[in-house]
């Protein structure tokens, strides 16, 4: 006997949990949300680390479907802080009145689907079991960290922490040798947020990186009138367009000339944003020689901003293209390499060997001696954090070993093999950030919401998808995927910083409106790529 009995178990209460619990409970279902954190927010929980910023525009990373919700809430500038972020999240879980029906500090470890019963056995790692029908989850792309990377980490005698493990209290940098791993979007964040207040800051730089100028600017009531004036548009257009950002692509490369193109790439330039990648050319993505140009663009950009040969070397990327794998915003980022106190370390071709009590020692010996390291070292995106889950379907089969070998999913909505189990931001479906993550994930708990309605209205209680709706689905993204410049180039977006980790572009990249399409058709036909018991 279970300690619990429930319809929907929601796994993760940040921006797709907190919603899919609303939308379900709103249909009459008993539903929990269970949550590791001790507060709502996902990944605006965890992520607490210096500079942790939006890279979407505030007003469109909102939840559309209740005005209220919408326009009692207002933005102070155009890319908020996580601690703003986190502020909303609240608001919303207090406004929809959800906290009553999450159970924070409370990790799910394992579920276990009982063929006979059509159910789920849910175990916690306080203990608690959970019977289910559905288990809905709500994890985050981004949220299982690559922390144990280096041999020795455990004996640093300093403080070491990963960016999404950051401490709460934070950490005093007063008089401190701080070394920072990874320039991701979380690593530059990072780096040009604490360079002024460290005595020493080292950069461990493996992989240049691509960034554009973010330009935040603070909001002032009008800006707030302006773009809350805005919501009936955002509600039609943000699911429509190719990554669920306001912009979307409109002009063609062959159809400008090279000064029109130039233009072009200057004005939205001048805008900062993502815009440059996401909306400016949709060639960018499929055409290695156009690709080339608008990276030349966005290297010319940078190298006017360096005053070293060896920061440009080591700091601009030449060996692939401009948006092949995710492209962080920056304020003042390659500026923090003038500083006297700033060094940017190599570890390309003489990689961190270990860590030691006095700080990291490279390839070559030589130690950097350090008080506390910053590990922005990236997750195990789309998969982790189910992987680290014991999750068994039918027949006893575990979505860790399946995953393990093969990285499928039903329009990242379910998992042939795995009845019931409903999912949002898993691979195959379009995530960070070739969409703007709430565009996405409040269409894919809608989705989940409306099948499980058409389940009771039609009496079924089970719910998966068929091997041939699943081939079909993984067979078309594989297809789009290989015509992009993303398979290309190895980042998280392809697996490829997960050792053994199997290749497949994770996010799906023939748009977001497409996507979105798909699914209604999909449920339209009657779910035909599912079947019901
Ligand atoms: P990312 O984008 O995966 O970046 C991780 C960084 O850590 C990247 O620079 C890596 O270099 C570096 N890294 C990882 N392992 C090592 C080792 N062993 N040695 C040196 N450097 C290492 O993670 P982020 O957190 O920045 O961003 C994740 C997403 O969050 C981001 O895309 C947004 O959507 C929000 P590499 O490039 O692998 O050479």
């Amino acid at each position: 006997m279970a300690d619990t009995t429930l319809d929907a178990l929601v796994i993760g209460a940040g921006v797709a949990g907190l919603y899919e619990l609303h939308l379900l409970r709103e249909q009459g279902l008993s539903v929990r949300a269970y949550d590791a954190a001790s507060g709502v927010g996902g990944t605006w929980y965890w992520n607490r680390y210096p500079g942790a910023k939006f890279d979407s525009e505030a007003y469109i990373y909102q939840y559309l479907f209740d005005e209220d919700l919408y326009r009692n809430w207002s933005w102070s500038c155009r890319f908020p802080g996580q601690e703003e972020i986190e502020r909303w999240l609240n608001y919303v879980a207090d406004t929809l009145d959800l906290r009553r029906d999450i159970q924070f500090d409370t990790r799910i470890d394992s579920a276990v689907f009982n063929e006979d019963t059509g159910r789920w056995l849910v175990t916690t790692d306080t203990g608690d079991t959970i019977d289910t029908q559905y288990v809905v989850t709500c994890c985050g792309m981004l949220s299982a960290p690559m922390t144990d990377l280096f041999p020795g980490q455990n004996d640093f005698a300093g403080t070491l922490v990963h960016t999404s493990r950051y401490p709460k209290e934070g950490i005093d940098f007063a008089g401190k040798r701080v070394g920072v791993i990874g320039n991701g979007a979380t690593g530059i964040q990072v780096v040009q947020t604490i360079a002024d207040q460290v005595t020493e800051l080292e950069v461990f730089i493996r992989t240049p990186q691509y960034a554009l100028p973010m330009k935040n600017t603070p909001y002032g009531p009008e800006d707030v009138a302006w773009y809350q004036s805005r919501l009936e548009e955002f509600r039609q257009n943000l699911p429509n367009t190719f990554t669920g950002f306001e912009y979307d692509f409109t002009d063609t490369w062959e159809e400008l000339t090279p000064d029109q193109r130039r233009e072009r790439l200057e004005e939205i330039y001048a805008g900062g944003s993502l815009q440059l990648w996401l909306a400016s050319f949709s060639e960018l993505f499929f055409d290695p020689a156009i690709a080339e140009e608008i990276s030349e663009f966005v290297r010319e950009k940078m190298r006017a901003r360096l005053k070293d040969s060896d920061l440009i070397e080591l700091l601009i990327p030449t060996d692939y293209s401009f948006g092949s794998h995710r492209v962080p915003l920056e304020s003042d980022y390659l500026e923090v390499y003038h500083r006297d106190n700033v060094t940017a370390v190599p570890v390309r071709n003489n990689p961190i060997a270990r860590i030691v009590p006095e700080g990291i020692v490279l390839e070559d010996g030589s130690l950097h001696e350090l008080d506390v390291i910053i590990m922005a070292t990236g997750f195990d995106a789309g998969t982790g954090a189910l992987t680290r889950i014991d999750i068994r379907g039918r027949d006893g089969r575990s979505l860790t070993e399946d995953w393990g070998r093969d990285i499928r999913t039903t329009m990242g909505l379910m998992v042939h093999g795995y009845p019931n189990l409903l999912t949002t931001a898993v691979p195959l479906a379009p995530s960070a950030a070739l969409c703007n993550m709430t565009t996405c994930l409040q269409h894919q708990a809608e989705w989940i919401s409306e099948a499980v309605r058409y389940m009771r209205a039609h009496g079924k209680s089970v719910i998966e998808p068929t091997a041939e709706g699943e081939e079909v689905w993984v067979a078309h993204h594989d297809e789009t995927a290989g015509a992009t410049l993303f398979s290309r180039t190895d980042s998280w977006y392809n697996g490829a910083n997960v050792p053994g980790k199997p290749r497949r572009v994770l996010s799906y990249t023939g748009g977001v409106g497409a996507y979105r399409q798909a699914t209604l058709d999909d449920a339209a036909a009657g779910y035909k790529s599912f079947q019901f018991s």
